[in-house]
């Protein structure tokens, strides 16, 4: 004999009762409420139903399987809820008094190494300012006296962008920028990465680091500007390290010089980190060409000044005894870890 609507009633909370697992819910939804559950049969059931009394039976059967559907979603929901409160549970049992098994973080020794060139300049009076990446053209270029088909242009080997843009080659391409905003007379050193098109070995990477000097002020000259790069060069070694001046030739400096300094690694015999030569080009530098300050607005008749080019990651190598440069790109901890301050 079929069952009243009654019975299907708590027979089904009866069953509901006892199911705990999702695949029991969903067996139970089939049972009533699937194409040939229960429920659905006493809607099919409507033609035996006296036509008056259709209406209110159809309700009853409807409401009935609105009733049976929220409460399987009820259980379902309390049962994660369930699961949910035993996993976090599980993790919160933490033991304080076990050691830690997390090591000290450490900075980059590039990192150290700015900072250190930074506070330097900085107590002599210099302001450190922050340039783009990305820039144009005539910043990297033309406003460094280096204009289109200039073979100097070839000197550094540049990532174009499809929309005529490139990846800063060298810092110089914010001298122009920082002229315009502060005008002279001026100190700044300007830190930024730099990205060259190019092979690597030991002292060459394609993304490196340097920081660019400024100092533009009445009656500078050769002198002030070997005296600001031994005085660096002498805080950050805080011993006697060998350096050589020679001419160097770079469009926006006139005269322009190359600064290398004597191989730490090798002690100056030669080594793969200076390419055998017992040297390391380091901070080309030179009196700020008479162009370049025009086209930073700067007036050429009251002041000069002097630029120089740090290679702040050959520094660093030099600092701290990095024979390949390479690894100061690798993220390899175990080498970072030795500089934690
Ligand atoms: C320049 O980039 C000039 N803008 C420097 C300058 C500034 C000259 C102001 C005069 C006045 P150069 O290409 O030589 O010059 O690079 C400068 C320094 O950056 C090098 O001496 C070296 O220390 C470092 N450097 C250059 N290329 C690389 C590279 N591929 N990997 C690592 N360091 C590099």
């Amino acid at each position: 004999m079929a069952m009243t609507m009654q019975e299907l009633r708590e027979q089904f909370y009866e069953k509901l009762q006892q199911a705990n697992a999702a695949e029991a819910f969903e067996e139970l939804r089939v049972r009533y409420l699937g194409k040939k559950g229960e429920i659905t049969g006493l809607l099919k059931n409507m033609g035996a139903i006296a036509p008056e009394m259709r209406k209110e039976y159809g309700a009853k059967v409807n409401a009935l399987k609105d009733e049976v559907e929220a409460s399987i979603k009820r259980r379902i929901e309390e049962a994660h809820a369930r699961e949910l409160e035993m996993r976090i549970a599980a993790t919160e049992r933490y033991d304080l008094s076990l050691p830690s098994t997390l090591s000290e973080g450490s900075y980059h020794p590039i990192t150290l190494v700015q900072r250190e060139v930074e506070q330097i300049f900085a107590s002599m009076g210099f302001t450190i300012e922050d340039y783009d990446e990305i820039v144009d053209d005539y910043h990297c270029f033309e406003a460094l006296n280096i204009p289109k088909h200039h073979p100097a242009r070839d000197m550094q080997d540049t990532y174009y962008l499809s929309n005529g843009q490139l990846l800063k080659t060298h810092t110089s391409a914010a001298q122009n920028a920082i002229m315009r905003k502060y005008g002279a007379p001026l100190r700044a050193i300007f830190p930024g990465r730099c990205f060259r098109n190019e092979s690597t070995d030991a002292c060459h990477e394609n993304t490196f680091f340097q920081m660019e000097g400024i100092m533009i002020d009445e009656n500078i000259s050769i002198s002030n500007l070997i005296y600001f790069m031994k005085t660096m060069l002498s805080e950050v070694f805080r011993r006697d390290v060998k350096v050589r001046l020679r001419p160097g030739f770079f469009p926006f400096v006139e005269p322009g010089f190359e600064l290398d300094i004597s191989c730490a690694i090798c002690g100056g015999k030669g080594c793969p980190s200076c390419k055998n030569s017992g040297w390391l080009e380091l901070c080309p530098c030179g009196m700020i060409h008479p162009n370049v300050l025009k086209a930073g607005g700067i007036d050429t008749e009251k002041y000069t000044g002097f630029a120089f080019g740090l290679g702040l990651t050959r520094l660093a190598m030099m600092k701290y005894g990095i024979k390949d440069i390479r690894d100061l790109n690798s993220g390899n901890l175990k080498s970072l870890d030795q500089f934690v301050k």
